[in-house]
């Protein structure tokens, strides 16, 4: 089997209102793949964002903005090539790892997810770190395997496995994309990443995001483990803007 390159590569985001961050992640982008990688936004936001993306060469993709998963899921499902990476638009993920994730997919696995957990997250927000670990602590329980870091937005994924699940969740979305493969047993793995601060503001409420991730993780481990679907667990699950 031939090797996949940064030309079967395209990195993908929701983007909403991150003019103050899109430009360097694009450059990022560009700079580590040697400009070979697609880009695609998936975006919701009434500032430069879309304009910037555009002039940089990105795929931009108008949504109303309904929420990180909305936005996610759509960007997920629209490449074409057969690799397919996420990331935050908010300048925290490393994209100088990228050609990390890619030998990781090459070796053989379906899913690499970056554990910002595990190297420290000196520079995440205290309440973050404390959730985002309580978050992959239930998940491990429900899924008996121990996942590190369940709600990181940076990750690589084969795309055939992104078509072949339903993606039922919004904020909780991060969450679900691994937890349903490694439910079904894809070849999935964590890789310790660095995590910077973010630049602008964030787009989600940490409580009420912090909820409806925890209703998320709850739901998926139970119908993966046990095939009992939880609709009473299902919320509306709304987004509060900060
Ligand atoms: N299109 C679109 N993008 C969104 C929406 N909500 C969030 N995003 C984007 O999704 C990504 C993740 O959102 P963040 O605000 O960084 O969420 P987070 O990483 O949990 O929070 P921080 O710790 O503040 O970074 C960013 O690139 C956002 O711009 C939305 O409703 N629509
Ligand atoms: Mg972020």
């Amino acid at each position: 089997m031939s090797e996949f390159t940064f030309d079967d590569v395209a990195v993908v985001m929701g983007t909403y209102n991150e003019e103050e961050a899109i430009g360097s992640v694009l450059a990022d982008i560009e700079r580590v793949s040697g400009g070979r990688a697609e880009v695609v936004c998936v975006d919701g936001s009434d500032d430069r964002t879309p304009d910037i993306a555009r002039g940089m060469g990105a795929r931009v993709i108008e949504q109303e903005p309904q929420g990180y998963g909305v936005a996610v899921r759509e960007a997920v499902l629209t490449p074409d090539r057969p690799v397919v990476v996420t990331t935050d638009c908010d300048d925290t993920y490393p994209m100088e790892r990228l050609p990390d994730f890619l030998d990781l997919i090459n070796e053989g696995h379906d899913v690499v997810s970056g554990d910002r957990i595990t190297p420290g997250a000196e520079t995440m927000p205290r309440l973050n770190r404390l959730g985002n670990r309580a978050f992959a602590g239930l998940a491990s329980l429900l899924l008996g395997r121990r996942l590190h870091d369940v709600t990181t937005g940076m990750r690589a994924y084969r795309r055939d496995l992104l078509h072949r699940i339903d993606w039922t969740e919004n904020t909780g979305l991060s969450a679900e994309l691994l937890m349903r493969p490694v439910a079904r047993n894809y070849r999935v793995t964590e890789v310790p990443i660095d995590y910077d601060e973010r630049a602008g503001e964030t787009k989600l409420d940490p409580f009420r995001g912090g909820a409806a991730i925890a209703k998320s993780i709850l739901r998926i481990g139970i119908e993966e483990r046990f095939g009992t679907s939880l609709d009473s667990v299902t919320t509306t699950d709304t987004v509060e803007r900060t």
